[in-house]
């Protein structure tokens, strides 16, 4: 019973120390992200992740057609109506405005009647497939709010894949596979959004939604954003606290809505029919008049800002960092290794702002001076081995040495290899193991100090046993600081004289006596003594002693009883 109050207690004031620690800086962190908002409560604080507004984020966009001569009208040709393909005196002519049907149609405000829109040549050279690419690129990473919409003004392909980008278009993933038969196509069952789960949503299906083809009256090709963020968010996207949490922990799931560019590929026009009228090869084209891509610039969430500057995107970096994206700290601001910011509010989130350098700080001015800034530090990167625990060293010229800086989970050392003072070696993780270090949680009272042995066993007290130093040998009882030798304990130490042994803390004398085991006359200890009467003379001042401390120990866990004011 004690011994659960006092651990208790020990971890009450642990948590109180780490709070006073990090609650004033991790409040400070919130700051810039915070809005002012009106509740019933009146005006308070609404704290907020980092990031900038959703945009139309096609109006930064740059657009690539592959092959280059794709577009229709150089030279002019002709081509059939949609839906008719015995009305083939449509033209497009490059070099006449009103017939002409260049990409940036694609991108121009739409509404208007009729519409305007880009279209590709005509599938003159059928059987050879008729394939575009149009690459859509922002040279900035952003991150997707809401669905992908492809409006066709022609039939919607029978064939097409979506791909994404990640690395500014070195690398192509494929988002979404578009057939009108997904088998026979892309050898894909062919599935629809709906089919997916919180645990599948990363799967890439193919669709036959929207490839119906030539004869129906839609136009419309999505990538469904807003249906995936509702299996976190719920249907109508009310809980995006859930889908933050989700994307704060999962960095697949904010990668997968994550993109540098798009890429359209378009594979094989609408048919509308399983074969080709090679009669009238004039009605197979691809035509888009309208895309639409919303999304903010990906921050690291160290942004409320993104602006253009020479027609690019950038973060306006807060927590100085820097970057197009955030993505990095600011010179002499390397204080610890750099981490995107947090989705969620405090206590949960913090923004990891980037703080100063451990040489402008200058922990030993001798290892200030020799520190090289962490700039340099990143090109000594093959050097920098810290079993995982750490992903800064740092360069000591004075030892012509590299060590580690800032060991996380719990370890120190050269290369991160040792545990921390008050942790030992998990025998059963590798040494690059996050579980590596094992608090060694010695008994505050009971053990001589925090360090524990490689087995995990603490250096206990006298009268005080167990690995952790939390139980008593025998003739010992637990009590505030530790163990202390029983008074009494009704076997072999009696009280005497009538006294009750409490708790084995002390006996309580009858009025007439006192002493630790009520062995003594009180009147012994009075000026004049008993008149002679007394049965062990000389040792009165010897009692006095114990009284105060009796006194002292439940008062003291009393005092620990209460909780800490404030909390
Ligand atoms: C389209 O891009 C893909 C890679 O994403 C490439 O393999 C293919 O050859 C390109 N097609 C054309 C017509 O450029
Ligand atoms: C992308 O932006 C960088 C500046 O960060 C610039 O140097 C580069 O030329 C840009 N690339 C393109 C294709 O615009
Ligand atoms: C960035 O560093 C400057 C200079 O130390 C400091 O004044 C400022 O508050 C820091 N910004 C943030 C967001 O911590
Ligand atoms: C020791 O490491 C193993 C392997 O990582 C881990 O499963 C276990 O929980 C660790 N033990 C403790 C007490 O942390
Ligand atoms: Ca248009």
């Amino acid at each position: 019973m004690y011994l659960s109050r006092f651990l208790s207690l020990h971890t009450l004031w642990v948590t109180v120390s780490s709070v006073m620690q990090h609650y004033p800086s991790v409040w400070g962190h919130y700051d810039v992200c915070k809005t002012q908002i009106y509740t019933e409560e009146g005006k308070v604080w609404d704290y907020m992740a980092c990031q900038p507004e959703a945009r139309d984020m096609i109006k930064y966009v740059k657009v690539t057609l592959d092959p280059p001569d794709i577009t229709c009208g150089d030279p002019p040709e002709t081509f059939c109506a949609m839906g008719n393909p015995y009305m083939c005196n449509n033209e497009c002519d490059a070099s006449t405005q009103e017939l002409a049907h260049p990409p940036e149609l694609m991108f121009d405000l739409e509404g208007r009647h009729p519409s305007t829109f880009w279209q590709s040549t005509t599938w003159k050279d059928y059987p050879k497939p008729l394939h575009v690419n149009i690459t859509l690129s922002w040279n900035k990473t952003i991150e997707l709010t809401d669905n992908i919409v492809i409006t066709f003004e022609s039939g919607r392909p029978d064939q097409m894949i979506l791909e994404k980008s990640l690395d500014y278009g070195r690398t192509w993933q494929p988002y979404q596979y578009y057939a009108t038969d997904c088998l026979d196509a892309f050898h894909m069952d062919p599935k629809s959004v709906r089919d997916l789960s919180q645990h599948t949503v990363l799967e890439i299906i193919c669709t036959e939604e929207y490839s119906t083809g030539y004869m129906t009256n839609s136009k419309i090709i999505h990538f469904e954003i807003k249906d995936r963020f509702a299996f976190f968010a719920g249907p109508r996207l009310h809980n995006m606290a859930s889908l933050y949490g989700q994307l704060d922990t999962t960095k697949k799931l904010r990668d997968f809505f994550t993109i540098t560019d798009l890429r359209i590929r378009l594979l094989r026009p609408a048919t509308g029919e399983i074969y080709v009228d090679e009669q009238h090869l004039a009605r197979y084209f691809y035509a888009i008049s309208d895309i639409r891509v919303y999304g903010r610039c990906k921050c690291n969430l160290h942004a409320t800002g993104c602006k253009e500057e020479n027609k690019r995107l950038l973060c306006e970096c807060e927590h100085n960092t820097t970057g197009p994206d955030c993505g990095k700290c600011k010179k002499n601001y390397q204080g610890r290794p750099w981490s995107a910011g947090s989705y969620l509010p405090i206590p949960k989130g913090t923004a990891n702002i980037c703080i100063p350098s451990i040489s402008s700080i200058g922990i030993a001015p001798k290892l200030a001076m020799s520190t090289v800034s962490s700039v340099q530090v990143a090109n000594h990167k093959r050097d920098c081995e810290c079993f995982g625990h750490s992903n800064r060293c740092s360069y000591i010229e004075l030892l012509n040495t590299v060590i580690c800086v800032s060991c996380k989970h719990n370890t120190r050392g050269q290369h991160c290899e040792l545990c921390r003072l008050g942790y030992f070696r998990n025998a059963s993780a590798e040494l690059d193991d996050e579980n590596v270090c094992i608090d060694c949680y010695c008994n505050p009272f009971g053990s001589v100090h925090d360090r524990c042995n490689d087995r995990g066993f603490c250096e206990c007290k006298e009268g005080t046993s167990g690995p952790k130093c939390d139980k008593c040998l025998p003739g010992y009882i637990w009590h505030s600081l530790g163990c202390q030798p029983n008074v009494c304990d009704n076997e072999l130490l009696h009280c005497q004289n009538g006294g009750t042994c409490i708790n084995n803390v002390r006996c309580q004398c009858p009025p007439a006596y006192t002493g630790i085991l009520c062995e003594k006359l009180r009147c012994e200890r009075e000026p004049g003594g008993c008149g002679g009467r007394s049965s062990a003379p000389g040792r009165a001042g010897e009692g006095a002693g114990p009284g105060p401390r009796l006194l002292l120990l439940p008062l003291l866990a009393l005092l620990a009883a209460r909780p800490p004011r404030g909390c």
